[in-house]
């Protein structure tokens, strides 16, 4: 399949607002992961891994720091026609902001129709996985529907979180029911525990697609959703497929890491998705050369670890640690440093996760949290042992106990 065919369409609006505080001041998938990305990385590398180099990134909310990730890790060559460009809301349909999904689409479809492609592809923009695309296009293709749904099992109390797919039972690759986030719903027939879920990624015929947010951005019933209107519209015409998951069989993949996907859009889900890098056979292994993920490299040293003096060794074990990271005298484990971290002697930094140019104090003790950028810790500070004096502090606690502060968190020592 031509590349040519296929334009890819990234959904960056999201305002992520159960991410706060990491979305305080950007849009939700410019939030870095994993120490030196941010989480549209993964998204963008999927699609262009699988060969899609036509890549439109649509953001609205605070796309300050995301429009510039995007412009100046992702540019690329335009000899061959190839781009990935960030498109800000244009209130072509009235001045008012992307009211949804569809909406976002709906404002931008004079890109679809510069481009005539034969597909489009319709990605979320905040989830972690490695996904070969093409993959879906031939299941597209083959099922003959106008709208494919990628989707996956997951638990079914999460099912409120997600579109939940039923599919015929004569006919397992059609969908018979799409309801968006349900408060109550069956589980799978072999499997009572577990829904089929939405993945957010959907592969339209591009015809299909423009006729159907066309119609949708007339309708003042409609909340302009791709998962609570579109796809549902397309689901009552017997007009969509579900591309399962487990067949996409991604290059490098192991058999730990395969079916790995996760949605971090609540502050627990992007702690934890952290942590599934870090053991020796991490869940989700960054080290797959054969699907590499692309981001946009600063220009640091490479990290240190020194000897401070007697009793002040610096270390770090079952962690992940970017360039630019000084641990100088002091205990490092379970953590993911982001560039330009430092820790200071004495300190002991466990199960956290340290965005970049967070400096650290001496005799500070820092354990399950999430620090973004640039805090500093002033010496003899303790973040995430005490829920009760974080709170009283003014910090975020989440509700399995990570202690979350934000960019600009001033902390009186
Ligand atoms: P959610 O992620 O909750 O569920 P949504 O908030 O619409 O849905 O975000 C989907 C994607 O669209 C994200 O990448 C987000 O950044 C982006 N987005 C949201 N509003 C936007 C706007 N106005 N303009 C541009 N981009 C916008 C979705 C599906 C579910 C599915 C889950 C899987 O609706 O059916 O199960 O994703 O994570």
């Amino acid at each position: 399949m031509s590349s040519k065919k296929v334009l890819a369409i990234v959904l960056a609006g999201g305002e992520g607002k159960r991410l706060m505080p990491l979305t305080l001041d950007r849009a939700k998938p410019a939030v870095p992961f994993g120490g030196i990305y941010r989480l549209i990385d993964f998204a963008l590398s999927n699609i262009v891994n699988s060969g899609y180099l036509r890549v439109v990134v649509l953001t609205q909310y605070k796309s300050h720091s995301l429009d510039k990730h995007v412009a100046q890790t992702w540019r690329m060559s335009s000899l061959l026609g190839n781009y990935v460009a960030p498109v800000p809301a244009q209130q072509r349909m009235g001045k008012h902001w992307f009211r949804g999904s569809a909406d976002a689409i709906a404002q931008s479809l004079n890109l679809i129709y510069d481009e005539k492609p034969e597909y489009v592809m319709v990605v979320g923009a905040d989830n972690i996985y490695r996904m070969d695309f093409s993959q879906m296009l031939d299941a597209h293709i083959e099922s003959g529907k106008s709208c494919t749904v990628a989707a996956i099992r997951q638990p079914i109390e999460m099912s409120d979180q997600f579109g939940v797919i039923e599919t015929d039972p004569a006919d397992p690759t059609t969908i018979k029911a799409f309801v968006e986030k349900p408060s109550e719903t069956e589980g799978l027939a072999d499997d009572p525990g577990s829904i089929l879920a939405s993945m957010g990624n959907y592969i339209f015929t591009a015809d299909a697609l423009v006729e159907a947010v066309t119609r949708d951005a007339q309708d003042d019933s409609s909340k302009h959703d791709m998962g609570g209107d579109i796809v549902p519209s397309f689901v009552a015409e017997g007009d969509a497929a579900v591309y399962d998951f487990i067949h996409n069989d991604v290059p490098g993949s192991t058999d730990r890491d395969r079916d790995y996907w996760r949605d971090v859009g609540t502050l627990d889900a992007f702690y934890d998705a952290h942590m599934d890098l870090i053991s020796i056979h991490p869940v989700f292994n960054l080290y797959n050369h054969e699907w590499p993920t692309f981001t946009g490299h600063r220009n640091a040293p490479p990290a240190k670890f020194v000897h401070a003096g007697p009793g002040r060794v610096g270390s770090a074990v079952d962690s992940v640690i970017s360039p630019g990271v000084v641990v100088s005298g002091a205990q490092v484990s379970s953590s993911v440093l982001s560039p330009g971290v430092r820790i200071n002697s004495w300190s002991n930094v466990s199960d956290s996760v340290l965005m970049d140019d967070v400096i650290v104090g001496r005799h500070c003790q820092i354990h399950r949290a999430i620090i973004d950028k640039g805090v500093v810790v002033p010496p003899r500070t303790q973040i995430g042992l005490d829920a009760e004096k974080d709170l009283a502090r003014g910090w975020v606690v989440t509700e399995s106990g990570i202690t979350v502060l934000g960019k600009g968190t001033v902390i009186t020592p």
